[in-house]
């Protein structure tokens, strides 16, 4: 049984928002909190009730705000902390959550603390980074080369797990660790209802082992320091973590543990993976598997799960394991069905209410992501153009930072200048104004999905027994409470059609209009329906 709290976050529903995609309001191209401020109907009609947005704190950008230089400021091209102290009032005016992306493991170079730091040994910042004289470890940087980089200023070497203009912050410093409590409490004060946690497993590191240091030796009494204070005690927190093995996942997050709420698990992701660059061979059944095993362990050991596919590092879950073509409908509803009819707390990403696609661009120049800018140079130099940019094209984090395209005109109502990357080469085709009046509407089904799991507990709290067999090209799960239960159904085949082995009120939520309870589900049929008996 999940705790009242955690019972509590089973009822958020969290909008992952990529502030610089999402919405232009001044026609720099670059979208920002105004913008989001103007968008918050569309969020809320969703049925979501908390957004969760990338960071937006002052930042030099070379990470897309993955590099702060400033916690407690506003990132200009986003606005202003008056634009932000509007946003949180008109969330909190509607009912609505803010969950913001606290960035703990390094800052910019440019970040004051990194300044001070890089003058001398014995100024109040200068154990705030991993300093060294000699490379303790060969590392690598998850964006590729050294993680090591000598600084000419203070002689020595500093440690950047990602970019090398961000540099990881020394946690056994007691002092950082002060530093970033202040810059919780400063969020919370000013209304901030909890906290996205990037890379949390790296903030302790063990300079011995190869996985550059994660997993160290302090990590949970730091994540204790920031979140296990009383002060802070309400809030809802998800960390960003590599976590592979329940005992783990049980360290972090269970209630009495005083650390996190909750933890993206990324098994079903290619997250982590050492080539993210070269598809794997996911599907639907694949994907099943995995949720599966991962709910049920969260539920043997009172664990809040996080329901998400889709994120601003990773190509839309539609075009991975689905047909984001004649089936971009059908993959996106099924996924949907499937995913969010768990028990958890779900996470949408921007665009996946409308079944975006992953993007493709042709051309590197049309590139902007650090990463696969990255990744281009080395695979370049073994690899053809054409062959590069094809990896690149699946494993850049830029196709799913393309900008939300809101219609059919020419720059997609997403600004009314120049957009900062490029538009989805089909968004003419999958745009919000054209997937409203869509028959084939992803956001309606959505909404209806949303509000389906809203009003009745046995989606939240209720049981879960699945019914179809590992070898089936289908799910059948149930869902029940008391006298409360209702079916699942997701088609994943052509060709196939599922008999439920009970009796079933008409669907309450289905992707093909269907209204009848002959109780046979079509391929490619997804459906959610109130068991009889
Ligand atoms: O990502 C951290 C992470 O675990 C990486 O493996 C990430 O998946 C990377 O994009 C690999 O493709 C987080 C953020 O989500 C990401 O946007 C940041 O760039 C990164 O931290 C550094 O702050
Ligand atoms: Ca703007």
């Amino acid at each position: 049984m999940l705790c009242e709290k955690y019972r509590d976050f089973t009822r958020w529903t969290i909008y992952q928002i990529y502030p610089r995609s999402f919405m232009d309001s001044n026609g720099d191209g670059i979208g920002d909190l105004r913008g989001i401020i103007n968008k918050l109907d569309y969020i809320q009609d969703l049925g979501a009730n908390a957004v969760w947005l990338c960071p937006c704190f002052s930042s030099p950008n070379d990470d897309n705000g993955y590099d702060v230089s400033d916690y407690t400021d506003i990132m200009e091209e986003f606005g202003t902390m008056a634009d932000m102290d509007e946003l949180i009032s008109e969330l909190h005016g509607r009912g609505m959550k803010l969950i913001l992306d606290l960035v703990p493991n390094h800052t910019s170079t440019a970040h004051r603390w990194f300044q001070e730091s890089r003058k001398g040994r014995d100024n109040p910042y200068s154990d705030f980074y991993c300093w060294f004289d000699e490379k303790p470890n060969d590392w690598e940087s998850a964006f590729g080369g050294s993680a090591w980089e000598f600084d000419e200023m203070r002689g020595q070497y500093y440690l950047h797990s990602f970019a090398v203009s961000q540099a990881d912050l020394n946690w056994d410093n007691p002092a950082v660790i002060k530093a970033m409590q202040d810059v919780i409490d400063f969020w919370v004060d000013k209304g901030a209802d909890g906290f996205r946690i990037d890379v949390v497993d790296s903030i302790s590191k063990d300079y011995s082992n190869n996985n550059r240091g994660k997993f160290g030796p302090h990590l949970h009494e730091y994540i204790r320091a920031m979140f296990g204070r009383e002060n802070v005690s309400h809030i809802y927190t998800v960390g960003e973590s590599n976590i592979h093995d329940i005992d783990e996942l049980v360290r972090h997050c269970k209630a009495d543990r005083g650390e996190l709420s909750s933890v993206f698990i990324f098994e079903h992701m290619d997250c982590g993976r050492s080539d993210k660059f070269t598809p794997k061979q996911d599907s639907l059944k694949s994907l099943r598997d995995i949720l599966i095993y991962w709910q049920d362990q969260a539920e043997k050991n009172d664990i809040l799960y996080t329901l998400f596919t889709d994120n601003h590092d990773q190509p839309a879950m539609i075009s991975r394991i689905g047909n984001d073509r004649e089936l971009r409908y059908e993959s996106a509803t099924e996924i949907a069905a499937m995913l969010y009819l768990l028990k958890g707390v779900p996470f949408i990403y921007q665009g996946q209410e409308i079944g975006q696609a992953a993007a493709h661009y042709d051309d590197i120049s049309c590139f902007d992501d650090v990463e696969c800018l990255g990744a281009y140079r080395k695979l370049r130099r073994t690899l053809s153009e054409a062959e590069t940019l094809e990896k690149v094209n699946f494993g850049s984090r830029d196709n799913a930072r393309h900008p939300m395209p809101w219609d059919g005109s020419e720059n997609h109502g997403f600004t009314t200048g120049t957009p900062w990357l490029l538009h989805h080469s089909r968004a003419g085709e999958i745009n919000v104004e054209a997937d409203l009046v869509s028959e084939r509407s992803v956001y309606r089904f959505y909404q209806k999905l949303l509000k389906l799991r809203r009003e009745n507990e046995a989606f939240l709290d209720g049981g879960l027994e699945v019914i179809s067999r590992p070898e089936d090209s289908f799910i059948v799960y149930t869902r029940s409470l008391g006298d409360e239960k209702w079916a699942v159904v997701c088609n994943f085949e052509e060709g196939q059609e599922i008999k439920l082995p009970f009796e079933c009120e008409a669907p309450a939520l289905a992707n093909c209009g269907r209204q009848t309870a002959d109780g046979l589900y079509a391929p490619y049929e997804c459906a959610a329906a109130k068991v009889i008996k």
